[in-house]
């Protein structure tokens, strides 16, 4: 039996993008055939943003066929949906009495949503590390694999898992954090920020059709004049990342020495993108329009996920409780 144990999430708040499969998902598809693995769709964490609770039942569906299309395996993996285990928030609570909260303020992403609208900036958002802490350890989640946006998050983590062994006794492992070569996508439209559901015009849908992919990769941004010493601009190297993964290793190297040779032109470039996406995105799409029209199967997944992961949260959480002196009857 291996000692490691594999747990991630993904938000249901919109499109799934090739910021999610490159940085988390693909490794997520990868892990399952070593390590045991709970992924989860965290709808908990989605309702902290403005949501519309009318289609919000679709969209964690949409996000469970989105993964499944991408490679992740019922049969391997445990894949459930957050809300449907209720130990994640009890732990989450029970955890929140370990969790200063100075380091909560610390967080970037609190930071960065605080500043934007910080009148109405609500708790969940300055919580959300704990919930999120609670996700991993209830299954003493070891691999946490990633993108490096969340680098921080997992930072408190570990630090809440030693702070709660401190108090009652070793009980929860340090996680550690996995990434993958693109741990971090940026933005197809402003290069300077990460690619983003939440920031149409940012991303390019996993599930995007022929035609989305070409207009996607053709309004991606290169460069707004040259650089100094021929350097290469963020979003020039974001379309190199691409190429990386979805094209032939000779290609990606044929445009690479006409970058050095300073006479890459950025249509071709683009052009031959845009047909490597294409290719290699169709049996995900493909698979996606098959699992998406089969919402009753759908479910039926996430019930067998929740069969399998709630005894096991249900085993730490019985741990919890007997460790801070819970009352038993
Ligand atoms: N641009 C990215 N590059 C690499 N990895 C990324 N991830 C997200 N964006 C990129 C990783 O995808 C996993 C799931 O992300 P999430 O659903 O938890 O939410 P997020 O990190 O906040 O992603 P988004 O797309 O930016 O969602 P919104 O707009 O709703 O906030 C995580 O492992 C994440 O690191």
């Amino acid at each position: 039996m291996s000692k490691e144990v594999v747990f991630s999430g993904i938000q249901p708040s919109g499109t799934i993008h090739i910021g999610n499969y490159l940085g988390a998902i693909k490794n997520w598809v990868a892990l399952q055939d070593r390590y045991p693995c709970y992924y989860c769709v965290v709808d908990y964490h989605a309702i902290t943003s403005p949501y519309e609770p009318k289609t919000f039942p679709h969209a964690v569906l949409d996000a469970v066929a989105a993964n499944v299309a991408a490679g992740l395996d019922p049969a391997r993996s445990t894949i459930f949906v957050q809300s449907q285990v209720p130990e994640h928030t009890e732990l989450c609570w029970v955890l929140s009495a370990v969790t200063p909260v100075g380091e909560l303020q610390r967080m970037t992403q609190y930071k960065d949503r605080a500043r934007v609208r910080r009148e109405v900036v609500n708790a969940g958002v300055l919580n959300y590390p704990i919930l999120q802490a609670a996700d991993i350890l209830a299954y003493k989640g070891t691999l946490v694999p990633v993108g490096e946006d969340q680098e921080q998050h997992l930072e408190l983590t570990r630090e809440i898992a030693r702070k709660f062994n401190a108090a009652y006794g070793p009980t929860f492992p340090e996680p550690e954090v996995l990434f993958t070569p693109s741990r971090r996508l940026m933005s197809l439209s402003d290069p300077k920020v990460k690619m983003s559901k939440s920031m149409p015009g940012s991303y390019l849908s996993l599930m995007a059709d022929p035609p989305a992919i070409k207009e996607a990769v053709a309004r991606a941004v290169t460069d707004t004049g040259p650089t100094p010493g021929g350097e290469m601009t963020p979003g020039v190297a974001t379309l190199f990342q691409l190429l990386d993964v979805f094209a032939p290793a000779k290609t990606a190297e044929r445009f690479r020495a006409a970058h050095r040779a300073g006479d890459l032109r950025y249509a071709e470039l683009k052009a031959s993108l845009a047909e490597c996406l294409v290719e290699g995105l169709e049996p995900i799409r493909l698979r996606y329009r098959e699992l998406i029209a089969r919402p009753d199967t759908l479910r039926d997944m996430v019930r067998h996920g929740t069969a399998r992961a709630r005894p096991v949260a249900c085993a730490t959480l019985e741990e919890v409780r007997e460790k801070i002196g819970i009352l038993k009857t």
